[in-house]
């Protein structure tokens, strides 16, 4: 079974979504200098790579994933990546291919958001120079804000006249608001827990600052972003990033609590620094032997240096490229950053690796060891999973479920990854 979940990657036209999207997919979306580039959202698989079991259990030789793949035991989970058409202020009332863009989203599980760094993009997607992009970040955010809250708040005063009628209670009247947002009830209820204390457990109570925050909350929860700030191989993008992570820098003398501080939905943690150009040149070159590279990597290696045993030679024009990417890029920021991207959006999401096994003792081996690596969302139960699966043998003819060291498993307990993970059901006759 393949993951089914989807990261989407949003930003103004011309940020770099549709290389961002090459560069760690097989995708070869159509990229362009110029706005609208991507009307239809592109698509493609990513690879969310982690530590594999099979590693730990001396199989690596007989791993053979389904889906994605292992290399020296690091577990490549493929996830869905979504590009989707550039945004513009007033998308949200339909300007550009506003609403266009803002339905792909319902489809996301996370974002990205892919912001130009070089200040080489002004804010219709417009080649320029000197553009600040300190403020994108919250830009975007409010425009997705305003999407969600315009539609909310034209209703409102009928959704609160039902809500008393019916008696329904305040999560299921949100969530039959937010559901065509493609929002699970347990996100509405996460969202209602987060503003507790700050507004009425009365819906009928709420003014529109009470509703406003609602949404807000609702957005962190139901769109977890990681910010990509792309073409740090430019010239003017030291000095944006800067100040860009001086404005979403946590404060010292912040709370410390379980969960990350959000502003404008991002939180400092989760801003990378990327180079999407760098990382789909990167992989050209080592794909045609000038280079060897594999994505996440610090440095590469040509011809005539150690390493570079069998690679092809350059011409000038072609090392040059190499070179700079080596020195504005890797050697400056360890990597271009695309892969960590993924490695975050996920885990934002706190999805668990889950491997199903016919077997604890051999897990598959010697026909194919832990074949299937699926993940899933946090708070899944063995039993949820059970059903997940849609093995009907497995669902219907549940008999129980054991993990590593003949540990038996309860029906509700939570799947965590490195605890039960791996999990072997059985089924009655
Ligand atoms: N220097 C540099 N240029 C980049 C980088 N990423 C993308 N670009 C360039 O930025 C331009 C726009 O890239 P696209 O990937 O088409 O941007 P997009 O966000 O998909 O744009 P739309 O589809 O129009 O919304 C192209 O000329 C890319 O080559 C990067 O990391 N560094
Ligand atoms: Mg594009």
């Amino acid at each position: 079974m393949a993951s089914s979940f989807v990261i989407a990657c949003v930003g103004k036209p011309s940020a770099g979504k549709s290389s961002f999207l090459n560069a760690v997919t097989d995708a070869s979306a159509k990229v362009g200098n110029f706005p609208f580039t991507t009307i239809e959202p592109n698509q493609g698989v990513a690879y969310y790579a982690i530590d594999c079991p099979c590693a730990t259990y001396g199989l690596s030789a007989q791993c053979k994933p389904r889906h994605g793949f292992c290399k020296n035991g690091r577990r490549h989970v493929p996830v869905r990546l979504l590009d989707v058409a550039g945004l513009v202020p007033g998308a949200s009332e339909g300007r550009g291919l506003g609403n266009q863009f803002l339905d792909d989203l319902r489809q996301a599980d996370a974002l990205i958001h892919v912001v130009d760094a070089s200040g080489t993009t002004d804010d219709q997607g417009r080649e320029t120079r000197g553009y600040d992009p300190v403020n994108d970040i919250q830009w975007l955010r409010s425009e997705i804000e305003q999407w969600v809250a315009g539609n909310v708040e034209r209703k409102w005063g009928g959704t609160v006249r039902r809500h008393v009628a019916t008696r329904s209670s305040a999560v299921d009247t949100l969530h039959a608001q937010l559901a065509g947002y493609g929002t699970r009830r347990e996100v509405v209820q996460r969202a209602l827990d987060g503003v507790a204390g700050a507004v009425d457990a009365q819906l009928e109570q709420w003014d529109a600052a009470a509703l406003r925050r609602f949404i807000g909350e609702f957005l962190d929860v139901r769109f977890p972003t990681i910010v990509a700030l792309n073409k740090i191989d430019m010239p003017d993008a030291d000095k944006n990033i800067a100040a860009i992570l001086r404005r979403y820098r946590r404060p010292a003398a912040a709370p410390v609590s379980g969960r990350p501080m959000l502003r404008d939905g991002v939180s400092e943690g989760n801003i990378v620094l990327t180079s999407a150009l760098a990382e789909c040149f990167l992989r050209k070159m080592a794909a045609q032997k000038y280079i060897a590279y594999a994505t996440g990597d610090d440095d590469f290696q040509t011809q005539g240096e150690a390493g570079g045993e069998g690679l092809r030679p350059m011409d000038d024009k072609v090392r040059r490229r190499v070179e700079n990417i080596r020195d504005l890029v890797l050697f400056r920021y360890g990597s271009t950053g695309v892969q960590d991207v993924v490695g975050r959006a996920v885990e934002a999401l706190g999805y668990v690796a889950v491997f199903p096994v016919k077997s604890l003792v051999n897990f598959g081996a010697p026909g194919g060891a832990f074949r299937d690596c699926v993940l899933v969302r946090p708070g899944t139960t063995v039993r949820e999973f059970a059903r997940k699966l849609h093995s009907q043998a497995i669902d219907e003819g549940y008999a129980g479920a054991e993990t590593v060291g003949g540990i038996q498993l309860a029906e509700d307990d939570v799947i965590v990854a490195g605890k039960n993970n791996i999990i072997k059901y059985s089924v009655s006759a």
